[in-house]
């Protein structure tokens, strides 16, 4: 018969879907502990994600929108007006709603993990631009998804910002490139923001910034995990590490043990060892002449691209035909 402490342990637990509970456990239990990145994203993650975007260091969100602000009017010629606008990953929708005016398409499809996060975006979009049809889904992304019914075939373009590209596995990445191919017709399309490699001093930098904001958004994922499996990491004994690895042309997020430590959750435990690390996210940076190719074999053609001064990102688009 469970206490009552541990009861309430096993009720919040048995909130967490199971399949979550299996990966998190496999994860850390295994020989070089890992979680994944998506785990970043509860409400206090987020909030650090949109702090990390606007830090000095992190050149891939001003960089990117320096590229959209000074090539909108070539990618229009390029890409074509109308048809819809299906933006993976959304969050508040605020990349997206810069195209409007330009791209003009006739229907805006907004997906994120979390709906509730999108609708109210959303809502707010829709007065701003009532002429455009929206309908905001609920989908991770990471797992297989199919677009429903609701989301015209004509002319869809997908939309993917922000080098999360960067965040799968390369086989993975070819396989997500892949799905979304097959999930438009000849019409269709995708623009893509790919951070590209470069200076190993910027990209350590950008991943380890003065102020600490992406350590907390590192540290934090431990809370959100305490809360998941209802283990009971210390956040003080976890220390932030990232830097670019260049023979895997990945920049690598780390937590390192401080001290020799157990980690405790209901069914499971876990030792670390003094300076023993759990794997939380790779970042993976392409070449141009890299990503063209991945592009292709996922079945997509004609790609261009605009890039800042320095070389730094890219904006890519290709066709579906
Ligand atoms: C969301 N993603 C593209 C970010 C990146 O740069 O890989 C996540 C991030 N991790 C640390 N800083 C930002």
């Amino acid at each position: 018969m469970p206490n009552s402490s541990n009861a309430t342990e096993l009720s919040a637990l048995a909130r967490t879907p199971h399949h979550i509970v299996r990966e998190l456990e496999a994860g850390l239990l295994a020989d070089t502990a890992h979680t994944s990145p998506k785990y970043f994203y509860d409400a206090v993650g987020s909030v650090l994600f949109e702090a990390i975007c606007v830090l000095p260091e992190y050149y891939p969100t001003r960089t990117e929108a320096e590229i959209f602000s000074s090539h909108m009017a070539d990618m229009a010629q390029v890409i074509g007006l109308g048809g819809s606008l299906i933006d993976l990953g959304a969050g508040n929708c605020a990349q997206a709603a810069r195209l409007f005016p330009v791209l003009t398409p006739d229907q805006y499809v907004p997906i994120d993990i979390s709906v509730q996060h999108l609708q109210d975006a959303v809502t707010r979009l829709q007065q701003r631009f009532p002429h455009i049809e929206m309908t905001a889904l609920g989908l991770d992304l990471a797992h297989d998804w199919v677009l429903p019914v609701e989301v015209r075939n004509d002319k869809r373009l997908f939309f993917y910002p922000g080098s999360s590209i960067g965040n799968f596995e390369p086989r993975q990445a070819l396989a997500f490139l892949r799905h979304l191919r097959a999930s438009c017709d000849r019409q269709g399309g995708i623009l893509i923001g790919v951070d590209l490699i470069k200076d190993k001093s910027l990209l350590d930098a950008a991943y380890a910034d003065s102020l600490g904001v992406t350590a907390a958004f590192n540290l934090n994922l431990l809370r959100h995990v305490n809360r998941l499996l209802q283990s009971d990491f210390d956040v003080r004994q976890w220390q932030h590490e990232a830097y670019f690895n260049p023979q895997k042309s990945r920049v690598e997020m780390h937590l390192r043990a401080t001290e020799d430590l157990r980690v405790n959750w209901p069914g499971g435990y876990r030792n670390f060892m003094q300076g023993e690390n759990i794997h939380t996210e790779n970042s993976y940076k392409y070449s141009i002449d890299s990503f063209v190719p991945l592009l292709a074999e996922a079945g997509f053609s004609n790609a261009c691209h605009w890039s800042d001064p320095h070389g730094w990102f890219a904006v890519m688009y290709a066709k579906a035909a």
